[in-house]
């Protein structure tokens, strides 16, 4: 159905997720299925060019889940700077403006600098992804992520030999993130990660998702994607980045420290001491799944935490 009104439209119409979908249907009805050939060219005219989503071939970094749509993906959020219902970021955050956008890199690098978010982002190659994540909440998602390692950015500002850790802060400005003229957290949201895994390939700075920017509910213009770990990790619209030689303080540890631990890795075995981790609700699903450690990632990630207590250091 959708191939066939696909001849009339032109590839600029189409939804990045209508030709996801449509793309993956084509593929599985279609007996290459599987064998990794060049299926491309028998894709329809109107699914090739610039707006074709996504790029041809499985990546060695994707998940072969369906994606969640770009409609729950967009209105299904945690961005308390905006309130603290799940829609309320997608409602209420239309004025805020994410360009023009700056971020400053400083702390123990020898390259401190303030970048325009354009010349930032400019030296490298953006990469689609697509990722499991999951919310301290119980929910999870599959997302279609656009970005660059965050490693690519930190090879370039050169941190010293004293930079153990990286901490991350959201933008504060309440005329334009209503949430932030209530102290329902301390403002601003600040977040951290430890050297080895801010360097992990899987560690990603996004700028998009489903091939298009960031939308303002989703992080824009910049936001940071750990998929090992708990959602909250994932800080929101970034404007400071900053090399520390100890382990910086994070929004949700001030918050409830009992609750919250830095590392927040997705760990079936440690409960939440209000809830079970053991399962989630994949949002579009009846069922939950059964949760999986360090989300299903820990071939890529388990040997940075050997020898330690992951209950301690939960
Ligand atoms: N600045 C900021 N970043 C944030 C949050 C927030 O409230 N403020 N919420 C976090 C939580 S709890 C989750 S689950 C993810 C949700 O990202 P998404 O809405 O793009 O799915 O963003 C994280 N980043
Ligand atoms: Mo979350």
């Amino acid at each position: 159905m959708l191939l066939r009104r696909g001849g009339n439209l032109k590839s600029s119409e189409i939804t990045p997720e209508l030709l996801y979908v449509n793309r993956r249907q084509f593929i599985r009805s279609t007996s290459f299925a599987g064998l990794g050939l060049a299926y491309e060219f028998l894709l329809p005219e109107f699914l090739s060019g610039q707006d074709r989503w996504p790029r041809g071939r499985k990546g060695p970094f994707d998940t072969d889940e369906d994606p969640n749509s770009y409609k729950d993906i967009t209105t299904y959020n945690n961005f308390y700077e905006f309130g603290v219902d799940k829609s309320d970021p997608a409602e209420n955050s239309a004025a805020f403006r994410p360009k023009p956008w700056t971020v400053r890199v400083e702390g123990e690098v020898k390259k401190p600098a303030t970048y325009n978010l354009e010349d930032l982002v400019k030296p490298y190659r953006l990469e689609d992804r697509i990722y499991r994540m999951r919310c301290v909440e119980g929910w999870s998602m599959v997302i279609p992520w656009r970005g660059f390692p965050l490693a690519d950015l930190i090879r370039k500002v050169e941190p010293t030999s004293r930079a153990k850790f990286v901490a991350f802060e959201t933008l504060f400005r309440p005329e334009e993130m209503p949430g932030q003229k209530r102290s329902v957290l301390q403002w601003p949201y600040v977040e951290g990660l430890r050297m080895d895994e801010a360097l992990n390939p899987l560690t990603l700075l996004a700028v998009g998702l489903y091939g298009k920017d960031l939308a303002n509910q989703n992080g824009a213009p910049m936001r940071l994607v750990v998929p090992w770990k708990y959602g909250f990790k994932g800080i929101k619209s970034i404007v400071k980045i900053r090399f520390v030689q100890s382990q910086p303080p994070t929004t949700w540890n001030i918050s409830a420290p009992e609750e919250y631990g830095f590392y927040s890795n997705v760990n079936p075995e440690v409960d939440h001491p209000r809830w079970s981790q053991k399962s989630e609700r994949r949002i579009g699903e009846f069922f939950r799944r059964k949760t999986l450690m360090f989300n299903g990632y820990a071939d890529q990630v388990a040997s940075m935490y050997s020898g330690m207590d992951l209950k301690r250091n939960f």
